[in-house]
């Protein structure tokens, strides 16, 4: 054995031992090793699952080398850490990331082949952590995926919730839920640290007292207590030390709460407790937006902030800091409102628990929480009912009542005798039967307050926050968001990352800017070709998936034409179909049509109380059994349906992709991250000037970009001046033979019910303007079509949309939020020897 022969990571003073040694040899010997220790195996008996768990504490020996000299740094130092609080996180599969981001993919891969294994085989047996819906959850594991290699010091505290997103599976071409157990076969990942958990209470009622220095205070008398346990999972930056934590937190039962009802004998009653606590973190609620209104859902989000805000005060007073000066070390980060209780318990844990003034504990708040907003559906803005809110918290009522009435007080001097303005700003909304608007608590509370785009950003100026706007317009600002170009580039597409860095080296990685040295490529006939044959491999490995997985035949020639996201009406999966049928209807009434062969590639999961998008998953599917066996047009449409869309799932899509479909009705989608994947990879957009996509297509020019649709302010003035999509039916003939075709039951054996529902819904309210884009959206389709027959300009078009995506690294965006509104500073982890560390 001997040195690693990769250095790249500053590994420090490095000793060649089976916890920390990158030499082939050494990584070899660790991975028998774990085998036989912590798996307690022996290769004869041993399961692809057993070595993945090897090879995973391996690693995680690896990395822990360094999460500690990073904790320790961090208390040591002093330093201002940011805090990022999301009821949602979609890490992914954290084993190649890990190897990514250690430098020592390579190695391990050999290592793993002097085992006699097969590394992918490996990392295929990794359950991910579904602990999110959508674009929000991921959104945060990007981030904490940049905070760690932009070395800024970070906690991310969310909810290990115990089953999280349902895996989906398609029967008969439904949508069909299975509970996701992946704690199942253990979590090599996570570390419990049950010294560390912290009770919160629930319900009950609230005193005043006065106390010995005759001040009024009120204390919280709760009706139950649950116990929080924190797991820390180590989140490693891109060669560098820092490895941050997530800390997620699990319920429990107090060992103490039902001490009295065991003692009494009833054991029941007793294990009851523990039945019910434990039902807090048990499930994440699968809706993306809007989200559910249950108590057990605003029991969650409180559990995790106050688990979260109660560890934070601990680490501060650890540090013997004063609590005057918690702002100074702390910036708290709300990922949408999910977390904004935590604005009225940072409250009361200094004003009732630390025993601050309110003025004090108002400025402290202000100063350390920040916010973020995700969406502008108006149904999807948390509200809670006053009385849900009061009997679960009834002291965070009364501290919000506090709240707004000082908050009010200030408004009646801005705007005398002004009912209206009160009434709108007030974090009560007295209209629908009393409700608490958790947005306006977040925007009253947080010093910084910001959208997720451009568009976005000025939408929320002008529509839902908009009176918060005008009286604090300084509070306002944009970050676009971003994604980490370390797992949506490098792991997920190691051919096309080392064309890249083959041409222009790797500090594209760090610095994804400079993907623009592939720009005078673009004309190099030579660097075109590589490309090519990059993408047509690419495509052939998803063919070959799905070959494998579905049996299923597609063409790797035609164009891949993937739409995949969460389902809901406004992302406009059923536009797609429409164009989908429309094509069908050409082949049909002129079967020797001129048509370049698409495979129409869907992914994507619907909320399981949400029945047209299920009912639009279903036409996607019976759709695809027409067409893909009816031999006039299977040689130029086939229709995928990828089940169970998620980051595991994802990351064999976006790089076989040739367009991306982001075709949201104008101003719904707040931002879009999926679109920068795709381009990030190569694939052109189609899409509407709506979210994100309006900032991919200024950064990769207009010409390299298929626009279609109504802008935001044409969907405000159509709707404004009484839509009617009846009239795009009459008078467009394609369009009505498309309906009709789905209304007749073409697609569902003669059954002519089964999509009514979506039918008549498109005909008579069609609140996404699905009717009044479709000829902009089939037009440009045909231009798509078109261009691609051009494979010369078509690869040119791409590697441009590549060597100018460099602003969509969630690098760039992070760099924002520390500069703009948390204040904080890299700080680097020097490692300490492993030995000295130890001892
Ligand atoms: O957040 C993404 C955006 C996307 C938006 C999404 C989102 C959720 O996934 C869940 C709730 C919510 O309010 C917003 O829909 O447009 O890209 C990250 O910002």
């Amino acid at each position: 054995s001997g040195q690693s022969d990769s250095m790249d990571v500053q590994t420090g003073p490095q000793i060649e031992d089976d916890r920390t040694g990158f030499s082939i040899e050494t990584l070899r010997r660790a991975i028998a090793d774990n085998l036989y220790y912590i798996q307690g195996k022996f290769p004869e008996i041993a399961t692809q699952y057993d070595y993945y768990m090897a090879l995973a504490y391996t690693v995680r020996d690896r990395i822990l080398h360094r999460w500690i000299n990073t904790v320790k740094t961090y208390r040591e130092q002093d330093v201002k850490v940011v805090c990022y609080l999301s009821a949602e996180y979609l890490p992914g599969p954290h084993l190649g990331n890990n190897l990514v981001n250690l430098g020592i993919y390579p190695q391990v891969e050999q290592a793993v082949r002097a085992s006699g294994l097969d590394l992918n085989a490996l990392l295929a047996e990794e359950e991910e952590p579904g602990l999110g819906n959508g674009g929000l959850g991921r959104l945060a594991a990007c981030y904490m995926d940049s905070l760690a290699t932009l070395e800024i010091p970070a906690i991310g505290y969310g909810i290990r919730y115990e089953y999280g997103i349902f895996d989906q599976e398609i029967r008969d071409g439904w949508q069909v839920e299975i509970t996701d157990k992946w704690l199942r076969l253990g979590n090599p990942w996570e570390i419990p640290r049950p010294e560390n958990a912290v009770d919160v209470k629930f319900g009950g009622y609230t005193e005043s007292y006065t106390d010995d220095q005759g001040h009024y205070r009120v204390r919280w008398v709760p009706h139950q207590v649950v116990k929080g346990v924190p797991y820390d999972t180590p989140i490693s930056g891109y060669r560098v030390n820092t490895t941050n934590t997530l800390r997620l937190w699990k319920a429990e039962a107090p060992e103490s709460f039902d001490f009295q009802a065991f003692n009494l004998g009833d054991y029941y009653g007793a294990v009851d407790t523990k039945i019910t606590s434990e039902n807090l973190t048990k499930v994440l609620y699968p809706n993306d937006e809007p989200i559910q209104g249950k108590q057990l859902r605003l029991e969650q989000q409180y559990f995790f902030v106050s688990c979260s805000l109660q560890n934070l005060l601990k680490i501060h007073l650890l540090r013997e800091d004063p609590l005057e000066t918690f702002a100074d070390k702390f910036a708290i980060q709300l990922n949408d409102t999910h977390p904004a209780i935590g604005i009225a318990e940072l409250m009361r844990l200094l004003v009732d628990e630390y025993l601050i003034n309110w003025e004090i504990a108002w400025d402290i708040t202000q100063e350390a929480f920040a916010f973020t907003n995700h969406t502008l559906l108006p149904e999807a803005l948390e509200t809670w009912s006053l009385e849900l809110f009061g009997r679960l918290l009834p002291r965070h009522l009364e501290i919000i009542y506090e709240i707004n009435q000082r908050f009010l007080d200030q408004v009646r001097l801005k705007y005398l005798g002004n009912t209206d303005k009160l009434a709108q700003l007030s974090l009560l909304d007295e209209r629908r039967g009393k409700r608490i608007r958790m947005a306006h608590l977040a925007c009253v509370g947080s010093h910084a307050i910001n959208g997720v785009a451009a568009l976005h950003t000025e939408l929320l100026k002008t529509g839902v926050l908009r009176d918060f706007y005008e009286l604090w317009p300084e509070k306002f600002s944009n970050k676009t968001n971003g994604v980490t170009p370390r797992r949506w580039m490098v792991l997920i597409n190691p051919r096309l990352t080392q064309l890249i860095s083959r041409n222009i080296g790797e500090s594209w990685i760090k610095q994804l800017d400079d993907l623009r040295q592939l720009a005078p490529l673009a004309n190099d006939p030579s660097f075109c070709h590589e490309w090519r044959q990059v993408k047509r491999a690419v495509k052939q490995d998803l063919a070959d998936y799905i070959q494998t997985t579905q049996g299923l035949t597609i063409n790797p020639d035609s164009i891949y034409d993937v739409q995949a996201k969460r389902f809901h009406e406004y992302k406009r999966q059923h536009l797609n179909v429409l164009h989908i049928v429309t094509l069908y209807n050409r082949i049909k009434h002129n079967p020797e049509i001129e048509m370049t062969p698409r495979t129409f590639i869907f992914g994507g999961k619907a909320a399981p109380g949400y029945r047209m998008a299920k009912l639009i998953i279903k036409l996607i599917t019976a759709v695809g059994d027409a067409v893909n066996q009816d031999p006039d047009v299977c040689d130029r449409i086939k229709i995928v349906f990828m089940p169970d869309f998620n980051v595991t799932n994802s990351q064999r899509i976006y790089p076989a992709a040739d367009l991306s479909e982001q075709i949201s009705t104008a101003g719904k989608e707040a931002s879009g991250t999926g679109n920068m994947k795709f381009s990030m990879n190569g694939a052109l957009t189609i899409g509407t000037l709506d979210g994100a996509n309006i900032e991919i297509r200024e950064a990769v020019g207009a010409e390299n970009f298929y626009l279609f649709g109504l802008t935001a302010q044409e969907v405000a003035d159509l709707k404004a001046s009484s839509y009617n999509p009846r009239a795009y039916y009459d008078s467009n003939a394609a369009l009505r033979e498309a309906l009709d075709l789905i209304s007749s039951g073409y697609f569902s054996h003669g059954d002519g019910s089964l999509f009514q529902p979506l039918v008549e819904g498109l005909l008579h309210h069609d609140p996404y303007l699905v009717l009044a884009d479709y000829q902009s959206y089939i037009d440009c389709q045909d231009s798509v079509g078109q261009a691609f027959q051009d494979q010369e300009t078509w690869t040119r078009t791409a590697i441009l949309n590549v060597a100018r995506i460099g602003k969509f690294s969630s690098d760039r965006a992070i760099r924002e939020y520390c500069q703009d509104i948390w204040h904080v500073d890299p700080v680097h982890i020097k490692l300490e020897e492993y030995v000295q560390a130890k001892a």
